[in-house]
């Protein structure tokens, strides 16, 4: 096969003359292309069969050790004006980053098979759909781009028809760390990626072209492309609302987004449904309200800590056709990681393949993933394919902080929620590599995502308030609260449902609040806590606002935002005025 689009065919032969490949592969995305991959995979040892009883359809993937997560180090957003990328991003100039990283690609694929593949990213023949297509040589990649987007034959045809498209080009190229570089060149719509075949760094429609080209798109067509899950919650009455969420990765987007309400609230008619678990693409609609699609067609998520009592839903749709990368496996090769089970069976294979023993660190490695087709979620709803999107009732922010943040707060206008997560701080996780467990800033989640300056990136949200009268309402949350002896003081996971109930009778003019100087926060009885076993008291400290240190989290908030100079609007410096006037009157 090859392709009627000139610039494509032009591309993929200059990409060809370059990287020197045996043979190249245009990706169909048939059903029999799917298996002779997987039989390849399975000859050179990159993909193991589980358990064909327990989990058919189902294979482990063992990355190289040193390749496991994100490397925000090498990721750079190479614009013309570096002031474009901004403080939050690195940034090297187009012409110098395309002389490095091609360098690299010269004769990489040599002995290899390139794989050309076209893909859409949201539903195919929705208008707010963008098409990408990824050179790789890399199968794990074509496997995985099959689940996480619309891949193949028709993104193909869109591409023809429209004459436009994202281009990616990735290598696994030798896998080191020191010759790995992430590039995005937003002015040319194109990313060039190499020396991982992880997914965040690998699989280009997700991070790259979802979110960091997508951003920079968005901010130029007057849309917003975010870190985002969304969830539809619908109400006894039958009313359906729509959430959209940003908190850090590994912050349990996945499991909000396919949440299981409390049994009593279940019993009283409510009901939960899935459209998204990271990446939103929100649209104005004609009602002056936002409008959200998933750009994704699968879930990339975190593995461990997905249990039966954490995320019942995500481990049913594991049960068949998923790719597990880097988690352990029992004696009968069933996957496996920490949280799965109380304790670890006996004769466990770690995520490197050697004999796991207790005490020599975890099984599964903590980033370890899975990835899966979104129609296999038991809370998926066909709304996931609507061209239109879903209209959101409320957009909330979270990070994972073990003090200060109290477990929800509402914001008293729309530029004082583009403050709320403009200032969302959060504690490292896995997801990428280097220190766990540090707090910084990341704000709206999309400290390592947004493809341009922050500045610019909070005055086009701002603009959004300015424009649309309709908008969703922001709320704040944290789930992570600790108490002294370092155990969570929110139950979290199916009670978030309750902090839920709150957001949406707030969307409705109802439920109870107090005014702080942070915004609105829910009264002491506000929230629903019966059959928790929560007393007063925790609900009482996990709604306190503590003056002393939130005017510490002010200064810091100013330090932090003074690091964007000119491009700082001037609506979050006047927030942040208020509330700290507001904290010392
Ligand atoms: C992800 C991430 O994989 O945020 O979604 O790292
Ligand atoms: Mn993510």
């Amino acid at each position: 096969m090859t392709t009627s689009n000139t610039r494509l065919a032009a591309w993929v032969n200059e990409v060809a003359a370059k990287t020197k490949p045996d043979r190249i592969h245009w990706c169909t995305g048939s059903a029999d292309e799917k298996k002779i991959l997987i039989e390849e995979m399975q000859l050179a040892g990159s993909l193991i069969a589980l358990n064909t009883e327990t989990h058919p359809g189902c294979y482990l993937h063992r990355s190289d050790p040193s390749d496991v997560a994100r490397t925000e180090h090498l990721t750079f957003v190479c614009s013309k004006n570096k002031d474009d990328a901004g403080p939050n991003n690195n940034w090297m100039e187009p012409s110098e980053g395309h002389k490095k990283i091609d360098a690299l690609f010269a004769g990489c694929m040599r002995g290899r098979t390139m794989y050309v593949i076209p893909y859409c990213m949201g539903p195919i023949n929705s208008p707010l759909s963008r098409c990408g297509v990824e050179i790789t040589d890399s199968a794990y990649v074509v496997l995985n781009m099959r689940i996480m987007t619309r891949m193949g034959d028709k993104p193909l045809a869109r591409i023809e028809k429209e004459d436009s498209f994202v281009k990616g080009l990735h290598s696994t190229g030798d896998l080191s760390p020191d010759r790995r570089f992430v590039m995005h060149f937003p002015e040319e719509l194109s990313i060039k990626s190499i020396g991982s075949g992880y997914g965040g760094n690998a699989l280009l429609g997700k991070k790259c072209h979802a979110l960091r080209l997508g951003s920079w798109q968005a901010k130029s067509e007057g849309w917003l492309a975010e870190h985002m899950l969304i969830v539809g919650i619908e109400n006894p009455a039958g009313k359906r609302h729509y959430v959209a969420a940003a908190f850090p990765s590994a912050c349990g987007k996945t499991n909000l987004a396919m949440l299981i309400p409390p049994q009593a609230y279940r019993e009283k008619g409510w009901k939960v449904f899935t459209v998204g678990d990271d990446i939103a693409w929100i649209h104005p609609g004609k009602d002056g309200r936002l409008y959200a699609i998933n750009p994704e067609a699968g879930y990339f998520g975190v593995a461990p800590g997905t249990a039966s009592d954490t995320n019942p839903t995500a481990l049913n749709m594991l049960n068949k056709d998923a790719i597990f990368t880097n988690v352990a496996v029992t004696k009968d090769l069933q996957p496996w990681w920490e949280g799965l089970t109380k304790s670890a069976p006996e004769g466990l294979t770690d995520w490197q393949g050697r004999a796991w023993e207790s005490g020599k660190g975890p099984a599964a490695h903590p980033n370890s993933r899975f990835t899966v087709s979104a129609s296999q979620c038991g809370s998926y709803t066909p709304e996931a394919e609507a061209s239109d999107g879903v209209p959101l009732s409320a957009i909330i922010f979270g990070g994972r902080r073990k003090e200060l943040s109290p477990l929800v707060v509402e914001s008293v206008s729309w530029a004082h929620g583009v403050f709320l997560g403009a200032s969302v701080a959060s504690e490292t996780t896995a997801a990428a590599t280097g220190a766990v467990g540090v707090v910084r800033r990341d704000p709206m989640a999309m400290q390592p995502f947004c493809g341009y300056n922050f500045g610019d990136y909070w005055t086009h949200w701002l603009s959004m308030g300015k424009k649309y009268n309709n908008l969703p309402k922001i709320f704040h949350v944290n789930w992570f609260r600790q108490d002294k002896a370092g155990r969570f003081m929110w139950p979290g996971f199916g009670d978030n449902m309750r902090v839920l109930e709150w957001v949406l009778a707030r969307c409705e003019g109802k439920g109870e609040a107090v005014r702080t100087p942070i915004g609105f926060l829910p009264t002491n009885s506000a929230i629903n806590t019966e059959g928790t076993g929560l007393t007063k008291e925790t609900m009482r400290e996990l709604l306190a606002i503590e003056a002393p240190a939130w005017k510490n989290e002010m200064s810091g908030i100013q330090e932090y935002f003074s690091k964007f100079g000119s491009h700082m609007p001037a609506e979050l410096g006047n927030e942040l005025k208020r509330i700290s006037s507001e904290l010392h009157g």
